[in-house]
């Protein structure tokens, strides 16, 4: 078995927190270098993971490599996210408390990936009963369908996700997984009507129309050809080589009956997505008077046959609003663009919700009925910090998300940091983080942050435009160190901005946003009748997606940016609740190559992911602890004293122990629990004794081991 503590010679350091040099940027980024180098991409910081993106596949995640992580101590084995999986469920199973796993790092980084690979340790390696093998399966094929639908090609990443996923995984009292949970964050459904260039619309339109099977496509009316319809042709790129949307198709198609759809869930499902196609084609002509009317009505006599929506009703839906005024309602005729504009939002509010009526039927599938008390392991993967040539109120939301996890940790991991010294009695350091609480302020502050001001805009409808709200900003946000925009800025840096953008200075670099949508996409309006419209749709699932009373209400619902910074909220308390856990996903290079490590970028994201300020403070003072029994059990046969067995208190022992090893009193600290230990190299001292003395009583020591 190869120590953990030892191994600093062949492969580099397998926990920064034992860089014996002194913790500088480039022995740190030399370190996971070398490691990168030779395909080990995973490296702690203490409990916390770093994984470094090798974009090929690695032959370490096979079933015989989970058994080979499965129960035993974290620092044993080269570092891997199957051991932080597996540390998290053996601390939750001893303390019975719940646990979350925080997944970030920017868009491509590796996230979801890691996130799948828990989840596939859990459902793998965790005692079974075939009773529940099959929740296991659901859970297991929940992420193929999620994918499907909330995923995306963009220019950063081949399958981005374009939602925020947390999700509790439920284990019963003897460890078994259970039950599962998903909650999902704001979706990005601009992108059913809109790509940028490079960038495709979600992966189920692609599988669908490149993998559905003639009957099928014949049903819903599709052509085979993706080439056919408008909202996926936009950027030209339907075909990328890292995807095979035909395989993927038969996945996602056998993941829906693992989840109980039946055959009419599918057929409503489907009939949906090919509604929203045929949506897109549907053209607006202007008549003699400027209004829009429907010039070739083949495709929207799909969207009615499929929707089952009668298609004169549906008609007067897309060119038409109703307006009502004092004791009855008027309609008003949509110019060509107006309608346009309706046919979108009805796409996008279809699709939309949609998604979230598909993640509550995969909650229901993966629910856990039995009443009995339940531990959970919560994994949090959502979309990356992103930075595009064009930037809009999406990758402001994206981001805003960023900086709050960021913020979380900045919290947890100090806190935790110095409650630990406290608890211990031990004195300490605080060590000096950049704190990005000023970006979230800025963004998210009640009456005074960006957010508000935007609201305060979507107030005015008529009067307000995108620039009134940029406007509002300069008069608001003017002096703020993190916001610029041209009007604010000096002759150097005006000449990056133009008229209608923002630039805000992020934690992990500064991204500058285009006004234009950020009102009408904050609003996400979709008119009243069009809403009727559809609850009279025959297809069972848009019935149940638009049945809310919402449009009998009279309050205005809330923005999108206010709705998203209340999930936001809500996800931190729900991760305040419990123990954290933290792997760190770093891009290797900007152009998703294999092997490729790119000095500079991987040297910034080390930057403003604070991980050197994390590494200084799990060596402020001491780079080393350990609880006393798990101490004294491992080097117990160092000393004749604690060799077998110590019969007293293992804090004792200890004492004994690094007596006879001969620790000056200034290299350990005793705590309550645990030995504080100041240098690496005293820590590499005893594990080479350790090894020789290993060496010497083999057997003896092997047959200790066990269960340890
Ligand atoms: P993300 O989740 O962090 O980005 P992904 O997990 O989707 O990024 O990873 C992007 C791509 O990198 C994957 O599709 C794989 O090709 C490759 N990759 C990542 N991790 C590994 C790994 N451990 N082994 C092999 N290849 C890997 V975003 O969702 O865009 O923020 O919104
Ligand atoms: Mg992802």
């Amino acid at each position: 078995m190869e120590g953990a503590l030892t191994a600093r010679d062949r492969v580099g350091i397998q926990d920064f927190v034992l860089l014996d040099t002194h913790t500088s940027e480039t022995a740190f980024l030399g370190n996971l270098k070398k490691r990168f180098s030779e395909d080990l991409i995973y490296t702690y910081i203490g409990t916390l993971l770093v994984s470094v993106n090798p974009y090929k596949e690695l032959d370490i995640y096979s079933k015989k490599q989970m058994d080979i992580y499965m129960g035993v101590n974290f620092f044993e084995l080269p570092p891997h996210i199957y051991a932080l999986a597996d540390n998290a469920y053996h601390t939750m199973m001893t303390e019975a408390n719940n646990h979350f796993i925080l997944i970030s790092g920017e868009s491509g980084a590796g996230k979801t990936e890691a996130s799948k690979k828990i989840l596939q340790y859990y459902a793998v390696s965790c005692p079974s009963t075939t009773l529940l093998d099959s929740v296991r399966d659901r859970m297991l094929v929940s992420n193929p369908v999620l994918e499907a639908f909330g995923n995306a090609k963009t220019l950063k990443n081949d399958n981005s996700s374009r939602f925020g996923k947390y999700m509790d995984i439920q284990f019963d009292i003897q460890g078994d997984a259970v039950g599962g949970h998903i909650l999902s964050y704001l979706l990005e459904k601009s992108r059913v009507v809109h790509q940028n260039h490079g960038e495709r619309n979600f992966h189920i339109f692609y599988q669908l129309v490149e993998g559905g099977e003639e009957d099928l496509l014949h049903q819903l009316g599709l052509e085979s050809n993706c080439q056919y319809y408008s909202y996926l042709v936009q950027d030209e790129c339907a075909n990328v080589t890292s995807i095979n949307d035909k395989n993927d198709w038969k996945t996602v198609r056998n993941a829906l009956s693992v989840i109980d759809f039946d055959e009419s869930d599918i057929q409503h499902l489907f009939g949906i997505i090919a509604s929203v196609l045929h949506l897109g084609n549907v053209q607006f002509e202007a008549d003699s008077k400027g209004y829009a009317t429907l010039n070739k009505n083949t495709e929207l006599r799909w969207v009615s046959t499929l929707l089952g929506i009668n298609v004169q009703v549906l008609q007067e839906g897309l060119t038409y609003r109703k307006i009502e005024a004092k004791t009855d309602e008027v309609l008003s005729p949509f110019t060509v663009d107006h309608a346009i504009y309706a046919r979108n939002a009805l796409a996008k509010a279809i699709y939309g919700r949609t998604f979230t009526w598909l993640v509550n039927k995969i909650n229901d599938s993966m629910e856990n009925k039995e009443p009995s008390r339940k531990t959970v392991i919560g994994l949090l993967d959502i979309y990356g910090f992103e930075v595009f040539y064009v930037n809009s109120f999406e990758q402001f939301c994206i981001n805003y998300c960023n900086e709050k996890l960021q913020q979380l940790f900045i919290q947890l991991t100090l806190k935790s940091e110095q409650e630990e010294y406290e608890a211990e009695g031990i004195g300490w350091e605080p060590v000096q983080f950049f704190n990005n609480k000023i970006i979230c302020d800025l963004v998210e502050e009640k009456h005074r942050g960006i957010i508000s001001v935007l609201d305060e805009e979507c107030l005015r409808p008529g009067e307000a435009t995108d620039f009134t709200f940029l406007e509002k900003l300069e008069e608001k946000m003017g002096s703020h160190p993190h916001f610029i925009t041209h009007k604010l800025s000096d002759k150097k840096i005006r000449k990056t901005l133009d008229r209608g953008d923002f630039r805000l200075l992020h934690y992990a670099g500064e991204v500058t946003y285009g006004v234009v949508g950020f009102i009408d996409k904050n609003n996400d309006m979709l008119y009243r009748n069009i809403k009727d419209v559809m609850r009279q749709s025959k297809n069972a699932i848009v019935r149940e997606c638009f049945a809310s009373t919402e449009s009998d209400s009279r309050r205005r619902p809330e923005t999108v940016a206010s709705q998203f910074k209340s999930s936001l909220l809500g996800l931190t308390d729900i991760l305040m609740s419990k123990e954290p856990w933290y792997v760190r996903c770093l891009k290797s290079n900007e152009s998703k190559q294999p092997g490729r490590f790119d000095d500079v970028l991987v040297r910034h994201q080390v930057k403003y992911l604070g991980l050197m300020e994390h590494l200084r403070v799990r060596r402020a003072g001491f780079a080393y602890r350990r609880r006393y029994e798990l101490f004294l059990q491992r080097y117990k046969p160092l000393c004749p004293a604690t060799w077998p067995h110590w019969r007293g208190v293992a804090a004792e022992g200890v004492e004994v122990l690094v007596q006879h090893l001969g620790y000056l009193p200034d290299e350990y600290k005793m705590g309550r629990t645990k030995i504080f230990i100041r240098h690496p190299r005293t820590l590499f001292a005893t594990e080479d004794a350790f090894e020789v003395c290993k060496h010497k009583l083999a057997s003896r020591i092997q047959a200790q081991y066990k269960g340890y």
